[in-house]
C-alpha cells in the first residue's frame, strides 16, 4: 500500500478491499481520474491581476503572445501599477477551511525593490471560534511585504486562512517603491507589472502531513525535500518530480474532496480532454485559458477555428489589440479601416493622412499617389486641374467661384458633331472664346 492510498479512498471496505473513491476518481487504487477530470495544480487558485479591481493611475497592460515560446505571464497581461496604486481581488471560490500562500507574480519595471506593499484580507463578518480559521487575529490579516527587483514572483512568509465558501476581499496596496532619501534616483515614476494572484495550499494546515503517523511524516518530509512547493511559483514551470505529483494529487483530492471537471470550452478546444496534472484544456490557434475559452491578447472572433490576428498597423493603430467581436483596431487621429491601414474617405498618403486637393471637382483620390479619381465638371488631370479636350475656364477657382470648365464653342460645343477644334480659351481682354481649330477649319 502507498502512503497515498488512505487519503484517495478514504471509505475502504475491510471486509470485500473493494474502495469507494472519491468523486470523479477511479482504479482499485483510487489514484486515476474519471475522463475529462484532474487534479489541480498547486497555483490552481489564480486570480489574473489585470481583471482585478485596479484603483486609480492603474491601467490594463496586455501583452502579446509570441509563437513558440511560452508566455512568462498568464492571462492577458499585467496590471500595471504606479506608487500609491491599489488592487483588489475578490475571492469567491474557496473549497476548503485551511492557510493559503499568496503567491505574487509580477514583473519589476524598476532597478531596486519595491519596498512597501500592504496586503489586507477583508472578511464579510467574525470568524467563528469553531472554525479552523478561529484562531485568527485582526493583525494576521494586514501586513507589509516587499517585491524584490530581480525576482518574479514572491511569496510572503505569512499565509492567511481562509474558510470554504466564504467570499473575501483581498486588498493590495503598493504604498511605496523607496524610502524618502531615494526619491532622487528616479523614483517618481516607479512602476510594476502585476501579473496574477495565487492562493497555494499550504501543506503544513492538511491533517495528511501533519496526523502525526508515519505516512503523514513521511508525506511532509518527501513534500519538503523535493521542494515541491517551489515548482508552483513560476509560470513556466520545471518538470515535476513524481514524488510531488503524488503527493499533490492528493492535496488536490482532499482539497476538491474528489477531482475537478476539464470543461474545455467545445469551440475554443481541440479536445475536450484536458491535462491530468492541472487541468490545462488542448487550445485551438491564438486561444488561450485553462478551458480555452478566450482569444489571446491581438487576435478576435472566438469561433470553432480558434481565434484570428487582429493584423492592425503598426503605424496606424493605438495598440495591436481590437475589439474581440468585430476586430476593429484602435486608430490614431487620421487613420481609418479595420485594421488602421488606410485613410479616411477623401484622404490620402497615409500614414500623414491629408485631404485630397481636387479643387472642388472630386471627392475621393488615390490613396497613395493622391491622383483625384473621377473628376467632374469638365475637368481632369491629377488634381481636377484642368479643362478637359473642347473645354475652357480655370477649374482651380472651384466651382463655387465660377471655377468650372465651359464648352468651347467651335461653333458649336464638344459631340454636338460641329465641333472642330482641339481646345480653346478666353482672351483676357475682350473676353471672346479663341479656338484652336482643327486642321483644314479657320
Ligand atoms: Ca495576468
Amino acid at each position: 500500500m502507498t502512503t497515498d492510498l488512505v487519503v484517495n479512498q478514504p471509505n475502504c471496505s475491510m471486509e470485500s478491499g473493494q474502495c469507494r473513491c472519491r468523486s470523479h476518481m477511479a482504479g482499485r487504487q483510487c489514484t486515476q481520474v474519471e475522463s475529462r477530470y484532474f487534479f489541480m495544480a498547486l497555483d490552481h487558485f489564480l486570480y489574473e491581476a489585470e481583471l482585478a479591481k485596479m484603483g486609480q493611475g492603474c491601467k490594463l497592460e496586455t501583452r502579446e503572445h509570441q509563437q513558440g515560446r511560452p508566455a512568462s505571464w498568464t492571462g492577458l497581461g499585467f496590471a500595471r501599477v504606479p506608487e500609491g496604486g491599489t488592487l483588489e481581488f475578490l475571492i469567491t471560490d474557496i473549497p476548503y477551511s485551511m492557510e493559503y500562500d499568496l503567491l505574487i507574480r509580477y514583473e519589476s519595471q524598476m532597478p531596486r525593490d519595491w519596498e512597501e506593499v500592504r496586503i489586507t484580507i477583508v472578511r464579510p463578518g467574525p470568524i467563528p471560534t469553531s472554525s479552523p480559521c478561529g484562531n485568527t487575529i485582526p493583525d494576521d490579516d494586514r501586513f507589509l511585504v516587499s517585491l524584490p527587483a530581480g525576482a518574479r514572483f514572491m511569496v510572503p512568509p505569512r499565509a492567511l486562512c481562509l474558510e470554504q465558501g466564504v467570499t473575501y476581499t483581498l486588498r493590495f496596496e503598493f504604498r511605496r517603491y523607496q524610502d524618502a532619501n531615494s526619491v532622487l534616483n528616479g523614483a517618481a515614476n516607479a512602476l510594476l507589472l502585476v501579473d496574477s494572484l495565487a492562493l497555494m495550499p499550504r501543506h503544513s494546515s492538511m491533517e495528511m502531513f501533519t496526523a502525526g503517523d508515519v505516512a503523514s511524516n513521511n508525506r511532509k518530509q518527501n513534500f519538503e525535500r523535493y521542494r515541491c512547493h517551489e515548482r508552483a511559483k513560476s509560470v513556466t514551470r520545471p518538470m515535476i518530480s513524481d514524488t510531488c505529483d503524488k503527493i499533490i494529487t492528493s492535496m488536490s483530492a482532499i482539497i476538491n474532496d474528489g477531482a475537478l471537471p476539464c470543461n474545455c470550452d467545445p469551440q475554443g478546444s481541440i479536445s475536450a480532454m484536458c491535462d491530468v496534472r492541472g487541468g490545462q484544456c488542448p487550445c485551438r490557434p491564438s486561444v488561450i485559458g485553462q478551458r480555452c475559452d478566450q482569444c489571446a491578447p491581438g487576435t478576435y472572433g472566438f469561433g470553432p477555428s480558434g481565434c484570428i490576428a487582429c493584423g492592425c498597423s503598426l503605424e496606424g493603430a493605438v495598440t495591436r489589440l481590437c475589439d474581440k467581436f468585430t476586430g476593429q483596431c484602435q486608430c490614431r487621429p487620421g487613420a481609418f479601416g479595420p485594421r488602421c491601414d488606410g485613410c479616411q474617405s477623401g484622404h490620402w498618403g497615409f500614414p500623414n493622412c491629408r485631404l485630397c486637393q481636387c479643387n472642388g471637382h472630386a471627392d475621393q483620390c488615390d490613396q497613395r499617389t493622391g491622383a483625384c479619381i473621377n473628376c467632374r465638371d469638365n475637368t481632369g488631370g491629377d488634381k481636377c486641374d484642368r479643362c478637359g479636350n473642347g473645354y475652357y475656364g480655370n477649374p482651380i477657382l472651384g466651382k463655387a467661384a465660377n471655377g468650372e470648365c465651359r464648352p468651347c464653342q467651335c461653333p458649336e460645343g464638344p459631340n454636338s458633331g460641329r465641333h472642330f477644334a482641339a481646345s480653346c480659351y478666353q482672351d483676357n481682354h475682350n473676353r471672346q472664346i479663341v479656338c484652336s481649330c482643327n486642321q483644314g477649319y479657320t
